[in-house]
């Protein structure tokens, strides 16, 4: 019978799966609970030596393989190459991006290595699915070594347009060794279109609908937006509105109305832009100043890449900059809180609010926006306030507020129309969102995967 193996950078830890912030961990977590498998990847520890046999671990009918990576791997593999190159350029932010070659190949050792501990895992009907820029040669280094099993691939961050990937020193060979894939799945529309666009023009692959042909090699090329358990996370934020954490946020806002976000600590997130259009609302409609709190949770993230540590800085100052400014006695108008906290509460704190800002300056997906909607109570639905450059504005536009974060008053505007919205419109904008959110949910984003990569 075939298995899945999933491989991925990180794997969720059986203890570390339910609080982990990420994405990733999220949503992989999640589905693979339904289908059971192997899930490969980093052990997240530095060992001297390079090691190829996995540490096994099961988990219910989940089997977790990890390794560990060498300092060396870790430097020019994952703070290198990935985090300080693909990340950032993927996020239009190539004035953070650092390359060197060295770094390169780095990334690439380390997918080979992964491929050789697939090679001994691998029986003849199982199905792979490599998750996200870390892995992008994956593909191609199996077949290096002989697996010829079914193969698809998932980039959770965007797709950059050709004329930004060129950017990146070894664009061309990334990107051909993505065509070593049976099958590539992205957040969006627009990211398949770039993909597309790169493929034809800068590789001078055939490109026939989806369908891309390199030599004798076809890769199918699909948008697959990942969703969440819009119902699992509805009970959750129930569950966990009655607890004390809650009632003690509660108590110290009075009645106030509450915005909130939660992101990684990352720039592409857009949190110094928000702090400002903030300060902008509390700036042009005083009717605000004293009556509304503004609730950031980030916890932090790959704080030992140079782009991460300014982020922190910055924020930590522009908070700390608008709350000298604005605080009164009884009102401290920014509470940013640099840690991360227990998921039932994030979505309870969800749940108490009435605004959920989320505007990202890129991102792949988001699904915080999503979650924002799912923990709202039907009678009385919070509203969410959405950055166009979100993957999930493809989804969600109709029924988001949407903005661009890149500007400001644009954005205080924005936030005022939700803290003034009239019960009718969050309620008819809420069932809408539901819809969307359950019609596609995490399972159809799986299904929909998996059986085309089975076709
Ligand atoms: C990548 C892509 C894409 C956050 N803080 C805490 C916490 N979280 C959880 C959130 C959410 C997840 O982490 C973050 O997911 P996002 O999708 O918002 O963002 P990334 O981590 O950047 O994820 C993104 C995603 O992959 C999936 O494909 O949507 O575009 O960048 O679930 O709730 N969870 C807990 N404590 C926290 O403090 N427990």
């Amino acid at each position: 019978m075939s298995r899945l193996i999933v491989v991925s950078n990180r794997v969720a830890s059986i203890t570390e799966g339910k609080s982990s912030a990420g994405g990733l961990v999220v949503g992989v977590l999640d589905a693979l609970r339904e289908t059971g498998g192997i899930w490969l990847g980093w052990s997240g520890t530095l060992e001297p030596k390079l090691k190829l046999n996995p540490f096994s671990e099961r988990h219910e009918n989940i089997e977790f393989l990890t390794v560990p990576l060498t300092k060396r791997d870790y430097d020019r593999y994952y703070r290198g190459f990935s985090n300080g190159v693909l990340w950032p350029t993927f996020h239009y932010r190539i004035d953070l991006s650092l390359y060197t070659r060295i770094d390169y190949m780095g990334y690439l050792e380390v997918n080979r290595k992964f491929a050789q501990i697939l090679a001994s895992t691998v029986e003849e009907d199982d199905h792979i699915w490599v998750h996200d820029y870390h892995l992008i040669p994956l593909g191609k280094a199996c077949r290096d070594l002989g697996i010829q099993n079914k193969t698809g691939f998932f980039l959770h961050i965007p797709f950059p347009s050709p004329s930004v990937l060129r950017t990146i020193p070894p664009h061309r060979e990334l990107v051909e060794s993505m065509c070593a894939y049976d099958l590539l799945g992205f957040q969006t529309d627009n990211d398949v279109q770039a993909f597309l666009d790169y493929a034809a023009r800068c590789l001078g692959a055939t490109v026939t609908g989806n369908v891309v042909q390199l030599g004798d090699r076809i890769t199918r090329v699909g948008a697959y937006p990942i969703g969440i358990h819009p119902e699992q996370v509805k009970s959750l934020s129930k569950e966990s509105v009655h607890t004390k954490p809650l009632a003690t946020l509660k108590a110290g806002l009075l009645d106030r109305k509450l915005i909130v976000s939660v992101d990684r600590l990352d720039y592409s997130k857009g949190l110094v832009e928000r702090f400002n259009a903030f300060e902008q609302l509390l700036e042009t409609s005083p009717q605000y100043r004293g009556k509304v709190t503004f609730v950031q949770i980030a916890p932090p993230s790959r704080q030992d890449v140079q782009g991460y540590r300014q982020i922190r800085r910055q924020l930590e100052s522009t908070a700390g900059r608008i709350n000298g400014k604005w605080t009164e006695l009884s009102w401290t108008p920014i509470r940013y809180m640099n840690r991360s906290y227990d998921r039932g509460l994030l979505m309870a704190i969800f749940r108490t609010s009435q605004v959920g800002l989320v505007t990202p300056l890129r991102d792949g997906m988001n699904l915080v926006a999503k979650e924002y909607i799912a923990s709202q109570p039907a009678h009385d639905p919070g509203v969410l306030v959405l950055s166009e450059f979100a993957g999930a504005a493809a989804e969600m536009r109709n029924g988001a507020v949407m903005v661009n974060p890149y500007d400001l008053q644009g954005m205080a505007d924005g936030l005022h129309r939700a803290l003034s919205m009239p019960l009718e419109e969050r309620k008819s904008r809420y069932e809408h969102l539901m819809a969307v959110l359950k019609q596609n949910d995490l399972s159809t984003w799986r299904d929909r995967f998996l059986s085309d990569l089975a076709a």
